[in-house]
């Protein structure tokens, strides 16, 4: 049995050139340790900001890895590039960020830890996170054995376009 585990993973950012933050982390998640440098990674979407309206559209994107990381040690490391790359974190709850990274999906596992929920509880409802999962893992099940696919049912595009 492998010892890697499949791992989706949410990106986005609005702030400080979102793109060029977005490729950075992408280059970062490439060079996490016991972690494949195989990375899949879907289109750049532009987004409409979910939260406060007064920020600028969001550049999301859903990335693939392969890792042999313990869950809350791939936190600590994807936290750490956020900060690496120049995130300041602040109260407002969904207010503009340079770069976030949440992690979707780690495998079959449902973790509820103080620090980390697994799979991200509002993953279902986001259309920045929906549609790029769709478009690199077509055929993707939740834990609880639910398709990615049904949620283009209920989850509309709400604006959300290809970069
Ligand atoms: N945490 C728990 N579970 C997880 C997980 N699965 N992945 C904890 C990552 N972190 C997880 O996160 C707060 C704490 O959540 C972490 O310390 C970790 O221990 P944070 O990134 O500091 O806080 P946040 O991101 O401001 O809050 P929250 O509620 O996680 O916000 P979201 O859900 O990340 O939403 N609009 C568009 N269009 N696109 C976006 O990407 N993103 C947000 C942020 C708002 N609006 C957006 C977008
Ligand atoms: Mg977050």
């Amino acid at each position: 049995m492998s010892l890697y585990q499949t791992v989706y993973l949410g990106l986005g950012a609005n702030l400080n050139d979102p793109i060029d933050q977005i490729h950075h982390a992408i280059a970062a998640l490439k060079a996490l340790p016991d972690t494949n440098s195989e990375v899949k990674v879907s289109t750049l979407y532009s987004s409409k900001p979910m939260g406060p309206q007064d920020q600028p559209d969001y550049v999301n994107a859903v990335a693939c890895i392969h890792t042999r990381l313990q869950p809350l040690d791939l936190l600590a490391l994807t936290q750490k590039i956020e900060l690496d790359l120049g995130r300041i974190r602040k109260d407002e709850r969904w207010g503009p960020r340079t770069l976030d990274i949440d992690i979707l999906l780690f495998g079959e596992q449902v973790l509820n830890l103080p620090t980390l929920s697994v799979p991200h509880y509002d993953m279902k409802l986001r259309e920045f996170v929906i549609y790029p999962l769709l478009e690199i893992a077509p055929n993707l099940l939740m834990p609880d054995g639910l398709a990615i696919k049904e949620l283009q049912n209920t989850v509309p595009l709400n604006g959300l376009t290809k970069i």
